[in-house]
Order: C-alpha cells, then sequence, then structure tokens
C-alpha cells in the first residue's frame, strides 16, 4: 500500500480542527474494538449479511438456512447478544494502564445494530428484544465514553455510514464502477425521496450520537462507499459543520474518500512504506480480525510495540483493535498483550508520545522521532533472540552533543562517526529487549 494522500489531502480551513490536529498527532496510541451482537459467533464483524462477501463472512456460521432466512437469523443475534459481565470501568482501567490515549469503539457496525439508546431505530442496545436492555450498562456507549473520558482517554465513535438494516438502504452487494456497491439496491438519483429518507435519519443518528455524550474528540466514518462519487452522497460535509459548532475542532476520519472532510488518513492492517506527510492512523487488529474470534491468537508486546515505533516515526498513530467477548470480559490473551504494551510505554513513553516524524524515519531496525530538541533513536529488536551488539552505529548526523541511554538513565560513550553517530560500551549481558532507547541532545 502506498498511502502518500498528501497531494489530494485538503488541510483544514478551521483554526481549532488544526489544533485538534495537533492533539490527534500527540496521542499515538489508540484502543480501537469492534462489539456488538456479531461478537457471539465470532465471525467477521457484521459482514455475513453481505451476499457479495458471503464466500468469505459466512464460514464459521453453520445455520442451514439462505437468502432471506439467512439474514433473518442474523438480524435476530440481537435477542440473545447478554454481555453481563460488561465492566467499563474495568475496561478503562485496562485502557490507560495499556498506555492508550483515546477509544475507538463500534457504536455502530455495517449491520445497523446501534449500541446507544438511539432514538431513530429499534434495532438497538436498549430495545425491549435485547436481553442487555435491563443490563447495569444497558446504554453502552454513554457508560463506555464516560468511564474512558474519566481516565483522561480521549473518545473516537466508529460509525458505519452504510445500514443494512433500514428499509432505504440494503446491500445489495454487486460491483459497481470503482467503488465496491455494497447497497443500496437502487440508484439514489432514480429514487430521490427513499435516498433522502435514508439521508435524513443517518444525520439525525450522527447528531444524537454527537450530542448526548459529552465531547466527541473524532467521529469515525466507515464504510467508504457511501460517498459522493459513487452516487451515494449523505452530504456529511455539512452535518460535520453544524456538530462543530458544539463540538469545536471535533475531527472526522471519513475513511477512503478524501478530501477536505477527512482530516486524517486511516490505512487498514498495513503500515505505509513512506511518511504519508499528512495526519494518519493505521488501523491494526492485536488477534486476527477485528471483532471477538474464538480461540484467537494474539499479537505479543514485543510486536505491538515494532508496529508502533514504526508508525510513529512516521509520523502516525496506531488504533490497536481488541474485540471483546459477548460475555462483555476481553479476553485474556489480549489482556496479557496490553499489560505487556503498557510497561513498556512507562518507560519509554517519552520517546513516543508527544514526538512528531523526523528524518531518516527508519533505517533497518532503527527508528527515529524527535521532540523539541531531543531526538530519540529506538534500535529495535523484533526477535527476541537476537543478540545485543556492544557497539551501534546510528544514521543521524544532525547536531548531537549528549547521548542517555534510556530506561537506565546512564550517559552513553559516543564518537561521531561516518555521518552518523557510533555509541560504544553497551550493555549486553541482559535478555534481547525490544528495544534500546537513546535519547539525543
Ligand atoms: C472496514 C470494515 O468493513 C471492517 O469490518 C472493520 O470495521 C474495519 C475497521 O473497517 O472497512
Amino acid at each position: 500500500h502506498n498511502y502518500s494522500a498528501a497531494e489530494e489531502y485538503v488541510w483544514p480551513a478551521d483554526e481549532k480542527v488544526m489544533k485538534k490536529l495537533e492533539w490527534f498527532q500527540d496521542q499515538k496510541l489508540a484502543l480501537m474494538m469492534h462489539w456488538g451482537p456479531y461478537s457471539q459467533l465470532g465471525i467477521v464483524e457484521s459482514w455475513a449479511l453481505s451476499d457479495a462477501d458471503a464466500e468469505w463472512s459466512r464460514t464459521g456460521i453453520d445455520w442451514e438456512v439462505s437468502g432471506e432466512e439467512f439474514k433473518k437469523q442474523y438480524r435476530d443475534l440481537n435477542k440473545t447478544f447478554n454481555p453481563i459481565r460488561f465492566d467499563p470501568e474495568q475496561w478503562a482501567d485496562i485502557a490507560a494502564d495499556a498506555g492508550m490515549r483515546y477509544l475507538i469503539f463500534t457504536t455502530k457496525h455495517h449491520d445497523g445494530f446501534c449500541m446507544w439508546d438511539t432514538k431513530y431505530s429499534d434495532y438497538k442496545i436498549t430495545a425491549e428484544d435485547c436481553p442487555y436492555h435491563t443490563g447495569k450498562y444497558a446504554d453502552i456507549c454513554g457508560h463506555l465514553f464516560e468511564a474512558f473520558r474519566k481516565k483522561g482517554i480521549g473518545i473516537a465513535a466508529y460509525f458505519s455510514k452504510a445500514d443494512w438494516h433500514v428499509d432505504n438502504y440494503w446491500a445489495k452487494g454487486y460491483p459497481r464502477g470503482d467503488y465496491m456497491w455494497r447497497g443500496p439496491s437502487y440508484v439514489p438519483a432514480e429514487h430521490p425521496e427513499e435516498w433522502a429518507n435514508f439521508v435524513r435519519f443517518t444525520e439525525n443518528q450522527i447528531k444524537e450520537l454527537a450530542s448526548s455524550y459529552g465531547q466527541i474528540d473524532i467521529m469515525w466514518f466507515d464504510a467508504g462507499w457511501v460517498c459522493k462519487q459513487s452516487g451515494q452522497d449523505i452530504q456529511l460535509g455539512k452535518i460535520i459543520d453544524e456538530i462543530r459548532k458544539w463540538q469545536p475542532g471535533m475531527l472526522c476520519a471519513d475513511r477512503t474518500v478524501g478530501g477536505s472532510y477527512e482530516n486524517y488518513i486511516t490505512p487498514e492492517q498495513c503500515v505505509p512504506d513512506e511518511p504519508p506527510g499528512v495526519p494518519w492512523e493505521s488501523c491494526i487488529t492485536l488477534g486476527t480480525s477485528f471483532s471477538f474470534a474464538y480461540e484467537d491468537e494474539y499479537k505479543s508486546p514485543r510486536e505491538v510495540i515494532n508496529l508502533l515505533v514504526d508508525i510513529v516515526a512516521k509520523g502516525g498513530n496506531l488504533a490497536i483493535n481488541v474485540g471483546p467477548q459477548p460475555d462483555g470480559r476481553l479476553p485474556k490473551g489480549a489482556q496479557n498483550t496490553l499489560k505487556g504494551m503498557g510497561e513498556w510505554l512507562r518507560t519509554y513513553g517519552n520517546a513516543i508520545y508527544e514526538t512528531r516524524a523526523c528524518a531518516p524515519y527508519k533505517r533497518g531496525n532503527i527508528a527515529f522521532t524527535k521532540k523539541r530538541d531531543t531526538i530519540y533513536a529506538l534500535e529495535m529488536f523484533p526477535d527476541e533472540k537476537e543478540p545485543l551488539p556492544e557497539s551501534i552505529w546510528i544514521p543521524y548526523d544532525g547536531k548531537v552533543e549528549d547521548v542517555t541511554i534510556m530506561g537506565s538513565g546512564e550517559k552513553a560513550v559516543f564518537e561521531k562517526k561516518n555521518g552518523g553517530i557510533m555509541i560504544h560500551n553497551l550493555p549486553t549481558d541482559f535478555e534481547t529487549p525490544i528495544a534500546r532507547v537513546y535519547e539525543m541532545k
């Protein structure tokens, strides 16, 4: 993937948005969560509803039904979704401890099931046919956002622009032009009234979310095929402009579309090779998929920190995704990794948070970040068995007068050499760490 979007990117004219973009670039690490009735089956989010994607998205579902009957079974998952062990404060504790600076939570995925108490749909967590409607934290988004905000964690609301539940919008599932066409079953321009109804509904829901739950830092819009270019124009710009009257500077991630309402770009499951040159955030799963999967395997702290450093060195943020269990708890394996990340970040967080990209970004296993007059060089060890070299050459040719080894706080012995810095006498008698980090002034 080459995500150098700089050419099409339009820097927002709004000063408050610009300021918020600075905030955004300071945060570096988000906890993304995909959670909903689909979590019960351990499938790929709500994709099973899309006929065009059936081949991959319906594996693991052994219902002996197809067509409309299949979709009905899927929709009925709301009748068994009962996360009685959901504890928002516990999630917030875990996230804060892992060094998370903002949350990205699925308020509504493509299936249209709403994780908040919306007045515009009955397909929601607080409706009577969902057993959790009497649950302690039934209005899930409300409780979650409050608990995270109390910990100083920012709030991003993931919202699918496509809604495969409402009549005015349905997934037909066939490719059309350059955009993946996953609904509606009609051409909006030929059915203006139907489309206008859908647009109104979507606008109402977005405004409701952005006005009922306190400060929302980012609206994270998914379903990129719902956009002007495909003829499915929901006039998002107008909606965002209005919301910014009461959520000043709120950021908008309007995925894959580009233009003035995409304040930052969002590569998925990958890290761009080169710094894109505009604010960006990669979303990457901790396990194998965005929503909960049974017996999933999770990346180790070493793997995640390597991703994070690669991303931060190129000026981006990492949104690491954890899919909560259907009962409301976070998988143990995921929790273990989160804990390990937090431990590392408590020692080396200064080389990550509030930094900016610093050329030459990454050379071999050495990554660079900078903060004011400090340059951080992070010598990464993706392999835990890699022997530790006693000296290391750092390809940085700027002015350096002082080098401290982070963690121990010891001053390093160094000399200028071959247009870089050679550090000597490094200790080698301990286990291979995730990184050795040098603070250079
Ligand atoms: C994609 C979605 O379709 C996936 O289900 C997931 O939500 C991912 C973050 O974005 O576009």
